[in-house]
């Protein structure tokens, strides 16, 4: 069986990333953290793809690291493998990428819907950082980027305990966007790519990258970096194009370009 599964062109512009080992909750094993990476970084190079959404199924979005894989690893092997810096190269991607999470988001599941750029949730996910547990910590972003998004009060209290936390919490703290029905969660997510996909590529490109910055410069970095980014989008055609139908009053079409 196949652990990660794919589809192009589900909405116009939208590639569907599943992940697929139900019968361990989709539990990241190291074939699975490989390909998803791999296929990320293609799809990322595809033209026709304008945003990614990456999911697993109800149960569970992703119940962690693999444990039974990781139990007997030496602090050697570990760092020999590193196979969570390939993690790292999510972060880098392009083009937006949209968590649909469902049932359990735990540990690196958690940690991987924190990566993407924005989270839709159903109102049975339920994130943690359960790591405390089995004897060690979030090892993949999880202390900095649950803390950046839920404040440092609440991060130390569901690190230090290992509780999760419900679809309805995220959202009040500002983890997810929305919380839907457990029969629309993906549905929405695809909804969202979609109209995100019919934006100009570029502009696309360029305002999730200023986002993101927000987590790594100053304020007045970071402002810089966005103004730099608003010149250059005055040299696309898609510029030219949008302005231009405006004023004509008709719809854009946009080339990427
Ligand atoms: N790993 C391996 N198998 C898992 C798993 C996991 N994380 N989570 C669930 N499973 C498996 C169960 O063992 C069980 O398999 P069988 O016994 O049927 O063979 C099957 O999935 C169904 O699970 P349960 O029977 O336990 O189902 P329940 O509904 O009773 O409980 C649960 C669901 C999610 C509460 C429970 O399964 C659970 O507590 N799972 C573990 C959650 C957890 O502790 N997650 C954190 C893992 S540590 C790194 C960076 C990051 C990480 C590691 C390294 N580097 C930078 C190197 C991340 C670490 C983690 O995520």
């Amino acid at each position: 069986m196949e652990v990660l599964i794919v589809e192009r062109e589900v909405r116009p512009g939208v590639a569907l990333v599943r992940l697929n080992r139900p019968e361990s909750l989709n539990a990241l094993n190291r074939a699975l953290v490989a390909q998803l990476t791999d296929t990320l970084l293609a799809l990322d190079q595809e033209e026709s793809v304008r945003a990614i959404v990456l999911t697993g199924n109800e149960r569970a979005f992703a119940a962690g690291a693999d444990i039974k894989e990781m139990a007997s690893d030496s602090a050697v092997d570990m760092l020999k493998l590193d196979q969570f810096q390939r993690w790292d190269q999510i972060k880098r991607l392009k083009k937006p990428l949209i968590a649909a999470v469902s049932g359990y988001a735990l540990g690196g599941g958690c940690e991987l819907a924190m990566l993407c750029d924005i989270i839709i949730a159903s109102e049975t996910a339920q994130f943690g950082q359960p790591e405390i547990k089995i004897g060690v910590i979030p090892g993949a972003g999880g202390t900095q980027r649950l803390t950046r998004a839920i404040g440092k009060s609440r991060a130390m209290e569901y690190v230090l305990t290992g509780r999760f936390f419900s679809a309805q919490q995220a959202e009040a703290w500002g983890l997810v966007s929305r919380v839907v029905p457990v029969e629309l969660y993906l549905e929405e997510a695809l909804k969202l790519a979609a109209e995100i996909a019919a934006m100009p590529p570029l502009a696309v490109q360029l305002a999730k990258q200023s986002i993101n910055k927000v987590y790594e410069l100053s304020l007045e970095e970071g402002l810089h970096f966005e103004r730099r980014n608003f010149y250059l989008l005055f040299a696309t055609e898609d510029q030219k194009e949008g302005m231009r139908a405006f004023m004509e009053k008709r719809a854009a079409t946009w080339q990427g370009k």
